[in-house]
């Protein structure tokens, strides 16, 4: 048995793109993507859960890329209605977009798991490769600001990140138990690479990292580990990240990604324009590898999953895709 299966640890925006990337380089039985939920939250009496849609979006070619979530060629009739009727306006469900909630919420009331839920309508989509959230219990990340603690959406959205983050937690971590897929992926004999998308450490991936034993386990792996930087030249690619971290008290550039991950990652993928911190990423215990990390188009993705997975000794089918969009 050929030890090449790959798992990838995946929040929103920009950890969909690299996931969109791997899964067009691999055959769909030798990637599982583990999704985070501690973003996932009710709104209007459904079940959201934002990072699993972006993936979902963007692996079926139906996201908005301008936007960065939701579904591409939205209409908002439905929004404008409840607007009308009273309820809140401040988290957008477009109408097409609504049909992924409304159905997710259905089988989940009816008794489902979020895992048998995504699957089932990732297959629907078209999507192949194993697409799996962290955990079916829940977890709900909260931001503590200046201003009293945050549910994640208020803070991230209803705020847009305005307040100055002092901490973050993952409210029911302790007691949630990593998803059947997700444990049955680190502990896959054929497992051949781990490898963490380039999402936000401390919102995105953190989650992941605080369910019982995933740390751990990370710890050991005796596979190569390799993540790929959010942060290039001093900034994010997208989102808060370098403004969270700065509050957080950590350093906005490379070395403060890799000092994140220190102890769980062998391998960080930095831009060019990061190749003079190589040195210093070296002194804590990774190596770096230079790779151009923004994704700007499809050829993009598809490079940078080629990078990534030549950096984990992973061997990739031959002819890639790479009709670019822009
Ligand atoms: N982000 C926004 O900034 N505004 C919105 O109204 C909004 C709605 C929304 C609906 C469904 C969904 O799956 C995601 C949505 N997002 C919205 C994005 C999302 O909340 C965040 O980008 C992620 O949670 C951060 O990864």
């Amino acid at each position: 048995m050929s030890a090449n299966h790959v798992l990838a640890l995946c929040g929103g925006v920009g950890g969909a793109k690299l996931a969109a990337g791997l899964a067009a380089v691999l055959p769909p039985e030798q990637l599982t993507i583990v999704v985070n939920t501690g973003d996932d939250f009710e709104h209007i009496g459904l079940s959201i859960s934002p990072d699993i849609d972006t993936v979902v979006y963007t692996l079926s070619g139906l996201s908005d890329q301008v936007r960065g979530w939701g579904v591409a060629d939205e209409s908002w009739q439905a929004m404008a209605q409840l607007g009308r009727l009273g309820e809140a306006q401040w988290f957008q469900l477009g109408d097409r977009d609504l049909a992924m909630h409304l159905a997710r919420t259905r089988r989940l009331r009816a008794g489902e798991t979020l895992s048998a839920i995504t699957a089932s309508l990732a297959g629907r989509l078209g999507i192949g490769p194993a697409l799996v959230p962290m955990s079916d219990d829940p977890v709900r990340t909260k931001v503590s600001t200046a201003d009293g603690e945050l549910d994640f959406q208020r803070y991230f959205v209803a705020e847009q990140c305005r307040p100055v983050a002092r901490g973050i937690r993952f409210d029911g971590a302790e007691a949630a138990r990593p998803s059947p897929g997700f444990a049955a992926a680190l502990e896959r004999g054929d497992l051949g690479a781990l490898i963490v998308c380039p999402s936000n450490p401390y919102l995105s991936i953190d989650p992941l990292l605080a369910l019982p034993g995933v740390r751990e386990r990370i710890a050991g792996l005796a596979v190569p580990r390799v993540a790929v930087s959010p942060i290039v030249a001093g900034q994010a690619i997208k989102g808060p990240t370098a403004k969270l971290m700065s509050e957080l008290g950590a350093d906005v550039d490379v070395t403060g990604v890799a000092r994140h991950y220190r102890g769980l990652i062998d391998i960080l993928i930095v831009d060019e324009a990061d190749r003079a911190s190589a040195a210093q990423i070296a002194d804590l215990g990774m190596t770096a590898v230079v790779a151009p990390s923004v994704m700007r188009s499809d050829a993009d993705r598809v490079a940078l999953a080629a990078a990534t997975l030549a950096a984990a000794a992973i061997e990739i089918r031959e002819e890639l895709p790479t009709a670019g969009r822009e």
